[in-house]
C-alpha cells in the first residue's frame, strides 16, 4: 500500500507549525483515504496525545482545532486551556488563532467527529463542518472558513515534540534593540548606594572550564561592539587561570569604564589540594587579594605575600558572588564539587554577600537554544537544569541566570548581548542589597547614614532574600 501523504502545502505547513513553535506533525488520519466517518477518525486518532485537526474547503481555507488532550469517546466535555481554533489562508501572512472562551470546555469527547463546540467536523459522517461561533470559541465565521462548510479534505495530525518547550517562558524577555540599549544604559549609569564605593565588584567562582574568563570577554565584547579576548580562556583540564584578575569593562577602545568590576579566579577543582583554595576565597571576599596575585592550590596567600593588600576598604570587598556553572555539566556536578560550593556559600552568607548562579553554555546544552537563543527561557531542558542547580546549591530560581558566551562569533549579536546585560544588571541589583546591608549594619552600631549614602542614588528597588 502506498504511503498516505499529507495535503498541506509547504506554505500551509509552515504557517500551521508557527502556531506551536518547535514541533513535528505526524499524519494520523486522512478522510479521503480512511473515510469521512467518526468511526474511522476514532480508530486512528484516539489516545494519541496532542493532535491538530486540519480541514480544507473549496474557498481555499485551511482551518481546524488543536487540543492537548486525548480523544477517548468518553462522552464528556473536556476542558483544555491550551486548545485553540485556527485558520490559514493564502491572503494572511500569519494564521488566525482563536483561544477558547474562559470556563467553557474545549471539546466534547463524543463518538462523533472532532467536536470543538464552535466547529464540529464530520457531521453525520459527511465531509462537512457545522459552525456555531460562541460555543466554546468566538470568531467571525467568514474569517475562519469563508462560510464554505463543505470539506474537500480532512486530516488529523499528532503534534510531536511539544515537551521540548514550555507552554510559557519562565522569564519574559524583550528581544529588541531597544531593550538592549535600555539595559546597557542602566548598567552604565549605575551608582553604588555608598559614596565611598565607585564600582560594584563581582566575583566569578566555578569549576575549570565553566566559562568564567569567557564571560568577562563576552561582556567586554558586548560593550565594545567587537570581539575581545583579554582574559585567557581555554579548554585545558586544569585551571588555565592561576592569577587573580580584576577586570574593568570598557565602553569602546580607550573609553571610560563601567561601574562594575568582574573578578576572575582560578577554577575550583574537585580535589582538596587542587584549584582555588577556600582560604584564598575568604581573603578575596574581604578585599585583601590584589589584581594579578598568583594563586597556588597548596598554599594560601599569606599576609606578608606581595599579592596581599593589608588595608582593604569597602571598595575592595566583593559585593556579589556569581557561581558559574556549565549547563551541560549540571547533572555531573560531583559531591566533592558541591561541597566546595557549599563551603564558599557558607562564608559568603556569613559576610552577607548576595549570590547568584550564571548558567553558561546554554547553546551547547540545548539544540533549540543553539538554533535560536530566544528559546532559552522556553526550553524544557534549560528550565530543568536551572531548577536542578537552584536546588543543589540552595539558591532560589530567581537568582539563576542563563547566558551564552561569545566563543566562535566574529561580531556581537543582539540576543547574546541581551542575556549578558541582563546578568550584569542583576549582579548590580544584588550588589545594591549588599550596600544596603552595610548601611543598615553601620546604623545599627550608631554610625550616621549620610556620609555613606551616595548623593546620586539611582533608587533601584531590589527584593533580596537573605540566604
Ligand atoms: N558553546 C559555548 N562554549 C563556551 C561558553 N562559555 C565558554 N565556552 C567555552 O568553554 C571553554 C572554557 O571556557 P573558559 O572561559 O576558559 O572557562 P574558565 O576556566 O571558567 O575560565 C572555552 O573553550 C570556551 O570557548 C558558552 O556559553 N558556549
Ligand atoms: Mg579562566
Amino acid at each position: 500500500m502506498s504511503a498516505v501523504t499529507c495535503r498541506l502545502s509547504n506554505d500551509q505547513e509552515n504557517k500551521l507549525l508557527s502556531l506551536f513553535g518547535h514541533v513535528r506533525l505526524h499524519l494520523l488520519y486522512k478522510a479521503s483515504i480512511h473515510g469521512y466517518t467518526a468511526a474511522a477518525f476514532h480508530a486512528r486518532c484516539d489516545r494519541q496525545g496532542p493532535t491538530v485537526a486540519v480541514a480544507y474547503n473549496a474557498a481555499g481555507f485551511v482551518f481546524g482545532g488543536y487540543t492537548s488532550k486525548d480523544y477517548t469517546q468518553s462522552g464528556q466535555p473536556v476542558p483544555d486551556g491550551e486548545a485553540f481554533l485556527y485558520s490559514i489562508s493564502a491572503e494572511r501572512n500569519k494564521p488566525l488563532r482563536v483561544a477558547g472562551i474562559s470556563g467553557q470546555p474545549a471539546f466534547t469527547d463524543a463518538r462523533t467527529g472532532p467536536h470543538f463546540g464552535a466547529l464540529e467536523f464530520l457531521c453525520g459522517d459527511q465531509p462537512a463542518v457545522q459552525s456555531n461561533p460562541g460555543t466554546g470559541f468566538n470568531f467571525e465565521a467568514a474569517e475562519i472558513h469563508g462560510n464554505d462548510l463543505v470539506l474537500t479534505e480532512f486530516e488529523v495530525y499528532r503534534v510531536e515534540g511539544l515537551g521540548n518547550f514550555l507552554a510559557k517562558p519562565w522569564r519574559n524577555i524583550q528581544w529588541t534593540a531597544e531593550n538592549r540599549k535600555k539595559l546597557m544604559t542602566s548598567i552604565k549609569s549605575y551608582k553604588p548606594d555608598i559614596k565611598t564605593v565607585t564600582q560594584a565588584r563581582v566575583l566569578l567562582v566555578g569549576a575549570v572550564g565553566a566559562g568564567k574568563s569567557s564571560f568577562f570577554n563576552s561582556v567586554n565584547s558586548a560593550f565594545r561592539g567587537n570581539m575581545t579576548c583579554q582574559a585567557i580562556s581555554g579548554t585545558a583540564g586544569t585551571s588555565v587561570t592561576s592569577q587573580y584578575r580584576t577586570y574593568n569593562i570598557k565602553l569602546g577602545r580607550g573609553g571610560e569604564t563601567i561601574p562594575l568590576i568582574l573578578c576572575d579566579t582560578m577554577g575550583l577543582e574537585e580535589d582538596a589540594d587542587a584549584g582555588l583554595n577556600t582560604d584564598d576565597i575568604l581573603n578575596i571576599f574581604k578585599g585583601h587579594i590584589k589584581d594579578r596575585c598568583q594563586f597556588s592550590p597548596c598554599s594560601p596567600v599569606l599576609e606578608d605575600s606581595p599579592g596581599y593588600k593589608k588595608h582593604a576598604t569597602l571598595n575592595d570587598k566583593i559585593h556579589c558572588v556569581a557561581y558559574v556553572v556549565d549547563t551541560c555539566n549540571v547533572s555531573l556536578l560531583s559531591e566533592k564539587m558541591l561541597n566546595k560550593f557549599m563551603a564558599i556559600r557558607r562564608k559568603a552568607n556569613q559576610m552577607g554577600i548576595p549570590q547568584i548562579i550564571l548558567m553558561t553554555k546554554v547553546d551547547e546544552a540545548c539544540l533549540h537554544v543553539a538554533e535560536d537563543l530566544k528559546n532559552v527561557y522556553r526550553s524544557v531542558y534549560i528550565h530543568k537544569k536551572a531548577r536542578q542547580l537552584s536546588e543543589s546549591l540552595g539558591i532560589p530560581l530567581a537568582y539563576v541566570l542563563p547566558v551564552k558566551n561569545y566563543c566562535e562569533e566574529l561580531e556581537p549579536n543582539l540576543d547574546t548581548d541581551i542575556l549578558l546585560f541582563m546578568a550584569l544588571e542583576q549582579m548590580l541589583n544584588y550588589a545594591d542589597s549588599f550596600f544596603e546591608n552595610q548601611v543598615t549594619d553601620d546604623q545599627d552600631v550608631g554610625v550616621q547614614q549620610d556620609p555613606y549614602r551616595s548623593n546620586d542614588h539611582t533608587g533601584r528597588v531590589v527584593s533580596h532574600e537573605v540566604v
